[in-house]
């Protein structure tokens, strides 16, 4: 069943058990050749409460000098491992996007991470939607308009539900207040994944 959440499509319960266990054993070769690495805010320098890996030709980093889509890790300086098919396929079935996504930026929250609200606007294509996929723990989603301070809403987003982000909703402002501590075994260590599979340039 699809619902709608500020314009976003929110698909419940996408993934079933076997189907996210098999996607984090995926993940889990991904994450080896990809560590995990903490992000800073540009200027600041300020440390993330998340940690941040990704997949695909292209991942997403932020340091002390700006946000930026990049070939390789930051830290190892390998190419980030490719996106794992069931994703590809999972893109392909839902996005209802011609092009094949660009970047999976994979987002790990231990306890007490959190993400601020932000938009995303680091891509050239706009017009292309976002596909978030979480797994593990449950988290509080809230996501508002299109400008900062207007009303917001929050929706549950558990293991195995997806959102598309598109049309208007694409520049939405969102974020994750918290994630509910232990509310599920999913990930090994415990905590939160979010995948967010992403065009970055233009297709055309
Ligand atoms: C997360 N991730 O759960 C959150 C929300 C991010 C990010 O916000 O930038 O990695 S995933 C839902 C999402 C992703 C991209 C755009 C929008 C929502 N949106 O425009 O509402 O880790
Ligand atoms: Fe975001």
């Amino acid at each position: 069943t699809a619902l709608e959440v500020g314009g976003a499509r929110y698909l419940p319960g996408l993934l079933d058990a076997s189907a996210q266990a098999a996607l984090v054993a995926e993940l889990q070769a991904a994450i080896a050749e990809a560590p995990f690495f903490r992000p800073r805010m540009p200027r600041t320098g300020k440390p993330f409460s998340v940690e941040m890996t990704n997949c695909g030709p292209l991942g997403w980093v932020s340091d002390e000098t700006g946000y930026r889509y990049q070939p390789c890790h930051p830290v190892t300086g390998r190419p980030w491992p490719a996106i794992p098919a069931p994703l590809m396929d999972l893109w392909k079935n839902v996005a209802g996007w011609p092009a094949p996504p660009q970047a999976c930026l994979v987002n790990l929250y231990r306890a007490g991470a959190r993400m601020g609200l932000h938009q995303d606007r680091d891509e050239a294509d706009l017009g292309a939607p976002v596909l978030s996929l979480s797994l593990g723990d449950s988290a509080v989603f809230r996501i508002g308009g299109t400008t900062r301070g207007g009303p917001t809403r929050s929706v549950t987003l558990a293991s195995g539900d997806a959102v598309v982000l598109e049309g208007a909703s694409r520049l939405a402002f969102h974020g994750i207040d918290r994630v509910l501590a232990g509310s599920s075994r999913l990930i090994p260590g415990g905590g939160r994944i979010n995948l967010t599979l992403r065009r970055v340039t233009p297709s055309a």
